[in-house]
């Protein structure tokens, strides 16, 4: 898959690449980051790309010139549609269902803002879709865009090795939070690993990482529990997880 980023600091979404799992889904041939500075594409000496509100306020929006021909040549770079994603704190919220439907397209663009934002008719224009990563106040959309790129990345098949792919069960799957992990040693100051986990009973431990992700999911993210489709199975793995922990 290809995903070009417009930003007036493109390198620092570019550089997720650098490291790790998105890393070597790029060496891997499985993801192709494309980054697009608009101040390449603004005019005169001073290549401005932001002026001030109408209106009067604080800080700066940007201009649409310079977005609209940085979104034309990241466009015209390859032949495959694609959509463009504003990332704002105004969007809707990343989950990961829309991580999983990102990341099955051919190619998508990330416009990131700095400023105030940008002149609400280039994004009338030019935006598909509208995306935050959360409620709280970025300067800029590089950050989410990082995130999104990351999210998308892992996903792309044989990104992730199996020892990895393990991880992704969990809340990736199903909505629900991810059990407690442990390692050696098993006695330690702070605290002993729980026993059903060296039983070898691998249906025992199966079951046991079943109720501690509903329970965990259940004491910290009510809300998902809502959207998770639980068997009766996990219904009563549920019910006796709360008898315990009250
Ligand atoms: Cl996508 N952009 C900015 N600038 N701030 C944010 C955000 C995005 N998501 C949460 N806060």
């Amino acid at each position: 898959m290809r995903i070009d980023i417009v930003s007036l600091f493109p390198e620092f979404v570019t550089q997720v690449a650098g490291h790790g799992v998105v890393g070597r889904a790029q060496e891997r041939g499985l993801l192709a980051l494309h980054g697009w500075n608009p101040r390449d594409h603004a005019e005169g000496n001073y290549r401005r790309v932001d002026d001030r509100p109408f209106g009067g306020g604080p800080g700066m929006v940007m201009l649409i010139d310079p977005l609209r021909a940085c979104l034309a040549a990241a466009r015209a770079a390859d032949p495959a549609p694609a959509k463009v994603i504003y990332l704002s704190p105004q969007g809707m919220p990343l989950t990961q269902a829309k991580v999983r439907e990102l990341a099955g397209e051919p190619r998508f663009i990330l416009l990131c803002g700095r400023y105030e934002g940008i002149d609400e008719r280039l994004v009338a224009a030019e935006v598909d879709e509208e995306l935050s990563i959360g409620d709280y106040v970025l300067s800029g959309g590089e950050l989410a865009a990082a995130v999104v790129v990351d999210a998308v990345a892992r996903l792309q098949e044989g990104a992730l090795n199996d020892a990895e792919s393990a991880a992704q069960d969990s809340f990736a799957a199903d909505g629900l939070l991810d059990c407690p992990h442990y390692t050696r040693p098993v006695e330690h100051e702070l605290g002993t690993v729980p026993e059903v986990l060296m039983s070898g009973n691998h249906a025992g431990i199966a079951r046991w990482r079943r109720q501690q992700a509903l329970g965990r999911t259940w004491q910290r993210r009510p809300e998902l529990l809502d959207e998770a489709a639980l068997s009766a199975a996990d219904r009563k793995l549920l019910e006796a997880f709360k008898a315990e922990n009250p």
